[in-house]
């Protein structure tokens, strides 16, 4: 698109955001700022003073519901940052609305609910909802992705990943390991692979003492695709030096590791490395601001892109076997639904 960046007055999408905690107010700054052809003229939180500091800064509407601005005719399309448990009744009045919906991971809290999404899409005949794995839009797992399509190392054969926070919210629970942070390696090495998972294991490792002893931490998950490729990922809430997100495909002719692309390679008074960012928002900053563009395009267009109602399914069925698994000491196949017809049109 050649559009400059619209004024909240002339934008053509008039975006609502329901959630303005911090990564809500990032993406208001975002749309603001660097997003092209749209503007947003709406927030609500359920905490209105947060709402209306934002709103402040903007000069935007407070809605008194998020099921309001959802419903109004001054919105076209909808941004979902609220609390986990919020998503999928916001996402379903969405669709309901007609509107499409940029929803933050996970889609919903627990796969009956993303199922209820599912169906309503199913009824409406169309996709309304992008849920925001924001990796997909990364510049380093794309180049991973290509050189897996394109077979120049030979067949993928393995997945070695790890997903280190420095430290853990305050709020953080050992599922939410695997629901709210290893979701984001569920989903991108399905789609790096292209394939269905088949089945997964999820094993503790020894404590780490520096961690709240209620969070079991670090995690393992080892989940197997389809054809046989298997992939480990490390979770680690708590590494104590910075937020570091690895991938290794190991393929039949060689590997190709993510870099981490925010920093240089530094060799100075018997020092070679680069730094290591400590907060996750800035690390996928590039990859938010295409993953922002291309659902604003695809609003311009009706017709919604990016990680599906369906890629959000699966990452919460999966996330919640693997929990499953490590809880039974055993290996869990994944029972997944039958697909809607409606997302095989779909490029995931
Ligand atoms: C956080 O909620 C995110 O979504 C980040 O992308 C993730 O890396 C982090 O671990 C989560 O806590």
């Amino acid at each position: 698109m050649t559009q400059t960046k619209q004024t909240k007055d002339t934008a053509e999408i008039r975006v609502g955001v329901i959630g303005t905690g911090a990564i809500g107010t990032d993406h208001i700054r975002r749309i603001m700022e660097k997003t092209r052809g749209a503007a947003v003229t709406a927030v609500y939180d359920y905490v209105r003073e947060n709402a209306q500091l934002v709103a402040d800064n903007y000069d935007l509407k407070v809605f008194d519901q998020g099921e309001e601005l959802i419903r109004s005719n001054k919105i076209d399309a909808v941004v979902i940052a609220s609390s986990d448990e919020s998503h999928a009744h916001y996402v379903r009045e969405c669709i309901r609305a007609g509107k499409q919906v940029l929803c933050e991971k996970p889609l919903a809290s627990t796969v009956e609910d993303c199922i209820s999404i599912l169906d309503l899409e199913k009824a409406a005949g169309r996709r309304f909802v992008q849920v925001g794995f924001m990796r997909r839009y990364d510049s380093g797992y794309m180049k991973l992705k290509q050189i897996i399509d394109s077979n120049e190392l030979g067949a993928l054969l393995m997945i070695r990943a790890a997903h280190r926070n420095k430290t853990h919210a305050i709020n953080h629970t050992t599922d939410m390991s695997i629901k709210n942070s290893g979701i984001h390696e569920i989903d991108i090495i399905r789609w790096l692979t292209g394939e269905e998972y088949t089945e997964g294991m999820a094993l503790t490792a020894r404590q780490n003492s520096t961690t709240d002893p209620a969070i079991q931490d670090p995690q393992l998950l080892v989940i197997r695709s389809k054809s046989g490729i298997t992939s480990e990922v490390e979770i680690n809430m708590n590494s104590g030096y910075g937020y570091d997100i690895r991938c290794e495909i190991v393929c039949e002719k060689g590997v190709a590791q993510l870099t981490d692309p925010h920093d240089v390679i530094l060799l100075k008074d018997a020092f070679h490395g680069h730094s290591v960012l400590t907060d996750w928002s800035q690390r996928f900053i590039a990859a938010y601001d295409e993953e922002f563009q291309d659902w604003i395009d695809s609003v311009h267009h009706k017709k919604a892109v990016g990680a599906s109602a369906w890629d959000g399914y699966v990452a919460q069925a999966v996330a919640e076997a693997l929990i499953g698994a490590r809880d039974s000491g055993r290996f869990e196949r994944f029972m997944l639904t039958e697909k809607p017809p409606l997302y095989d049109q779909v490029k995931g």
